[in-house]
């Protein structure tokens, strides 16, 4: 095969493959210490693969937070949006890698199937900083995972449910994506909490894939099996919880009364449910990963050592307290 004919068509095929690429900067400040390459030479250049950043509005947030806070300390941010595509979040790091850039921050879809291409970041000496999920992979193959205690959330949901309830009942619980990290542990929490309460039963547990129009799907398919027998509703994030509602109302029912509701993230529609008293309960997961995430960064440009995970601090919100924290929210 001709080699222009073949370079043309590897052009194409890796523009299939690759992620969504856009840098969202200011001009890299004066050279500084760093590897070879571009992000190297300035060492002001990081790669940020994000798993899809128009997955839900925590998504977003999150999204925003590292962008703003690289911008106001003087990095070039390469955004890698996978749409939620492990393969092009792997093709996005092979990317920076081509691009050397100075150091990667990976918001990882789920926990499975890293090490090989994190083997090859490792050996091109660019550090790796884990937001928001962690993965299934060797500790010395990234720098730092900063994140919530998805069990502890799971926990806190659970314990706050068999007090409400009195330890009896129906639950539901809508899970988040197969196989990514708060999925698996809110469930683990949740169950963990509901093992002191052997009156306080799952009904069914299914995935929503941290959807709000899918876990309304859920619900929907749930109160056809179990109507009546439903007195409660966890969901492992604030937008199932919010599709759950919409079911609950259109079949008749009464969420945040007949059935409570409680769910994790803390957005700002969690605390108007709360405010209109349809959702109980949410365990704040915060998104804002912006200031720690280039925090990392610059310690390890400063040649410091880093915790390998720094946990987020998480609050409970309820009819108790959400009123005088509205106005704090930021997200
Ligand atoms: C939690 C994050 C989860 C949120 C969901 O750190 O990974 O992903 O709870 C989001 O809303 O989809």
């Amino acid at each position: 095969m001709k080699r222009t004919r073949f370079l043309r068509l590897a052009a194409v095929a890796s523009a299939l493959s690759a992620p969504i690429l856009f840098a969202v900067s200011c001009k890299p400040a004066a050279s500084g210490p760093g590897g070879g390459g571009a992000g190297g030479k300035s060492g002001k250049v990081i790669g940020f693969s994000q798993s899809n950043a128009s997955e839900n509005e925590w998504r977003t947030a999150e999204t925003q937070s590292i962008l703003t806070e690289g911008k106001a300390r003087g990095y070039e941010v390469k955004l890698a949006d996978a749409q939620g595509d492990q393969t092009k979040q792997i093709a996005a790091l092979k990317d920076f890698i081509a691009q050397g850039v100075s150091a990667i921050v990976l918001s990882p879809k789920t926990t499975d199937g890293w090490e090989p291409v994190l083997k090859e970041v490792k050996a091109a000496g660019i550090p790796v900083i884990l937001v928001d999920r962690g993965v299934s992979a060797d500790p010395s193959l990234y720098a730092t995972l900063i994140a919530s205690d998805f069990v502890a959330e799971g926990r806190m949901a659970g314990e706050w449910l068999v007090k409400k309830t009195g330890g009896n009942g129906g639950v539901i619980q809508l899970e988040g994506s197969a196989g990514a990290d708060p999925a698996i542990e809110r469930r683990k929490g949740f169950e963990e909490a509901l093992a002191a309460a052997p009156g306080l039963k799952i009904l069914a547990s299914q995935s929503g894939d941290f959807n709000r129009a899918k876990g309304k799907q859920v619900m929907e398919a749930t109160i056809k099996a179990h109507a009546k027998a439903i007195t409660a509703v966890y969901a492992h994030n604030d937008g199932m919880a919010l599709g759950a509602i919409e079911a609950l109302k259109e079949a008749g029912m009464n969420p945040g009364a007949d059935v409570q509701v409680v769910s994790i993230d803390g957005i700002g529609d969690a605390f108007k449910a709360l405010d209109a008293g349809t959702l109980n309960c949410t365990v704040e997961c915060s998104p804002i990963l912006g200031g720690m995430a280039f925090d990392a960064v610059e310690k390890i440009a400063k040649g410091e050592t880093l915790e390998k995970k720094t946990t987020v601090q998480d609050r409970l919100f309820d009819a108790t307290n959400y009123k005088a924290e509205m106005p704090n929210r930021k997200y």
